[in-house]
């Protein structure tokens, strides 16, 4: 059904996910968490084996809609996870996975339809320019450094937290959901890097040594599995200060001890238009990365 040599829409990796159901009914479940601006359904897929005590873990991709690698990596990892379940390790079957491969549908279809590099949501809140950028309208620190009250510019944060569907969807299903989180994992594209929190300015949480170990482990597996370098650090001084970011709200709000923002290939060749030939590699390499984050979290 799906295939990880060619890029997809929302509609195919959604009929995806409802086949995972009926061929896996005992491991894999879908809800739709909430509904867009232009009212297309936000659906996360859940895999757990049901034993009392997992840990949670949650996984998303697309927040941004011209970051095509990472809807198409997500699924991937579903894919495998989900294909091999039997035997994968124990950190792995037991965990909890919450996994949302298009946070931004609105965004995503307008990329296939009209604007390949069109990035935010596709509100109208503010007159002539549409879209809010999703990873500033999160509820922590909202409104400072890195974001904008201009919805003409790319990273407009919203009329206040949570102000669009999508990210308050998100919120709604993390903070009513009342089970062990331990690992918040964001993919987003380009650049190679493994950033946690803070996003907001050039600071750190006061564990962010077990952030950075983690975050090191993880770029290692990456080369490991023969991928190429990826630069670990704080968000704010290794990338630029921007507030309203999902993985600061998962930190500081959500309770999350491992909160991750991925940014997957290239460094810039192709930038957000990677080839689809690139899918595989990428999905691969992010997977080794989030394994080391799960296990990690495991422990948490
Ligand atoms: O600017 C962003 O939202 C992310 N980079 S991207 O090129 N994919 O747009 C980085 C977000 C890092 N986290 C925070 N600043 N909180
Ligand atoms: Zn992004």
């Amino acid at each position: 059904r799906l295939t990880w040599q060619a890029y997809h829409k929302t509609a195919v990796i959604y009929g995806y996910l409802e086949h995972l159901t009926t061929t896996y009914p005992n491991l894999c479940s879908v809800k739709t968490i909430g509904m867009s601006v232009q009212n297309r359904p936000i659906k996360l897929l859940k895999i757990s084996n049901g034993k009392p005590g997992n840990k949670a873990v949650w996984v998303d991709g697309g927040i941004h809609a011209r970051e095509w690698i990472t809807p198409a990596t997500v699924t991937y990892i579903i894919n495998h996870i989900v294909s091999n379940f039997e035997n994968e390790p124990k950190y792995i079957q037991d965990t909890d996975w919450y996994i949302t491969p298009v946070a931004n549908p609105d965004g995503y279809e307008f990329t296939h339809s009209t604007d390949r590099l069109w990035r935010k949501n596709r509100a109208r809140s503010g007159g002539q320019c549409a879209g809010t950028d999703l990873n500033r309208n999160f509820g922590y620190k909202w409104g400072g450094k890195g974001s904008s009250k201009n919805p003409c510019t790319q990273i407009y944060a919203g009329t206040g937290p949570f102000s669009e569907p999508e990210t308050a969807a998100i919120q709604r299903f993390i903070q009513g959901t009342k089970v062990p989180w331990k690992a918040y994992v964001s993919f987003h594209s380009y650049g190679q890097y493994i950033l946690y929190p803070w996003g907001y300015e050039n600071a750190v949480p006061t564990d962010h040594r077990d952030l950075e170990a983690v975050g090191r482990r993880a770029a290692a597996a990456i080369t490991a599995a023969g991928g190429p370098r990826y630069t670990v650090g704080p968000a704010g001084s290794t990338l630029y200060p921007a507030a309203g970011g999902s993985d600061d709200w998962a930190k500081g709000v959500a309770g999350f001890k491992y909160s991750y923002t991925i940014e997957l290939r290239d460094t810039g060749r192709f930038g957000f238009v990677l080839p689809a030939s690139y899918i595989q590699p990428t999905a691969e390499e992010a997977l080794a990365a989030l394994r080391v984050i799960v296990e990690a979290a495991q422990k948490a």
